[in-house]
């Protein structure tokens, strides 16, 4: 029997003042944007294009972890459990643990409605007897989920290292966040990228056929069709960089020359050779990781890891 909430699509409202928020990062010192707003559809293929790039390792070596433990991840986790995936985007993932994992019911969240309807429907197509309940929210901003199934334990499930774009500090609060709507058994199962030669780093976010610059400089079209504006990606270049003391691939929009735009009626001044931060996207060797999943309480179960030891993924208990 399916639970009462199966197979829809609930719209969380959340009070967030969009406009006013990416205004105070462009006005701040130094200018940033959110990195959540990389992804509206042009967005989103360029994010599915990046992926598919030989430079761009991260997403090729997580499938692989996946293909080669699933059997092992899915004992883990376990059976009838409801598996919610903050950021589900394409819904693509899930996949590698299905059929494997018969949750009871699965709960993909996303900031895109249309993105999550359309990816809803084909897995739906795909997977006619799981149970989905879709919820479209920017997960970023707090996790609020209905109180069923009662028994089900709670299973997070976040791959694809998404979990560096988060401040160490903030991903801690979120890993927090996951474990509160926790209550009795329950887990994170979660993707995340290693530390590991800057060389290699580099090249994964400054691709030879540029696909990485276009997606950075996209975050400005979005805007300006957000918010009504004329930021120019044509007056950007992409930079991108790893910091070694922080451990952090740090993306950049530079301006290459002295610029005015406008963006939701507000007049931001560019001077050459400003930047507007992007995205950071932190690397953390497993024991680094662990040890702040501890402090938001999960206990590490299992750790997966490709041969080179580029890309983990690890299983926690709630504490
Ligand atoms: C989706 C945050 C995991 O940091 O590697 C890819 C985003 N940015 N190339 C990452 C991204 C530039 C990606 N995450």
């Amino acid at each position: 029997m399916k639970p009462a909430n199966a197979n829809s699509v609930q719209v969380v409202t959340q009070a967030e003042p969009l406009a006013a928020e990416i205004l105070a990062g462009l006005r701040a010192v130094p200018k940033h944007i959110a990195p959540k707003y990389f992804y509206d559809s042009k967005g989103a293929a360029l994010f599915d294009a990046i992926t598919e790039l030989d430079e761009y390792y991260v997403m090729r070596l997580e499938a692989a972890v996946f293909r080669q433990y699933r059997s092992a991840i899915c004992a883990a986790i376990g059976t009838g459990v409801h598996l919610v995936e903050p950021g589900a985007g394409s819904c693509e993932k899930i996949r590698w643990l299905l059929p494997d994992l018969s949750p009871r019911l699965y709960t993909p969240m996303d900031i895109s409605a249309e993105h999550l309807h359309v990816s809803v429907a084909r897995l739906r197509n795909d997977f006619p007897a799981l149970n989905v309940s879709a919820q479209v929210c920017d997960h970023t901003v707090g996790l609020r989920l209905r109180a069923e199934p009662q028994d089900a334990p709670r299973v997070f499930f976040y791959p694809g290292s998404s979990i560096g774009n988060f401040e160490p500090e903030a991903a801690v609060h979120f890993m927090g966040a996951m474990r509160a709507a926790i209550s009795g058994r329950g887990g994170l199962l979660i993707g995340v990228d290693t530390k590991k030669a800057t060389a290699v780093l580099h090249a994964a976010y400054n691709d030879k056929a540029g696909i990485t610059a276009q997606f950075n400089l996209n975050v400005l079209e979005h805007l300006n069709n957000l918010l009504g504006g004329d930021l120019n990606p044509a007056n950007f270049t992409h930079v991108a960089r790893y910091n070694e003391e922080l451990g952090r691939i740090e993306m950049y929009l530079e301006a290459s020359r002295q610029h005015c735009a406008v963006l939701a009626g507000e007049r931001l001044e560019f001077a050459a050779g400003e930047r507007i931060h992007t995205e950071n996207s932190y690397k953390y060797y497993p024991q680094e990781f662990i040890a702040l999943a501890q402090r938001a309480g999960f206990a590490l179960q299992a750790l997966w890891q490709d041969e080179q030891k580029w890309f983990s993924v690890l299983y926690f208990s709630a504490d």
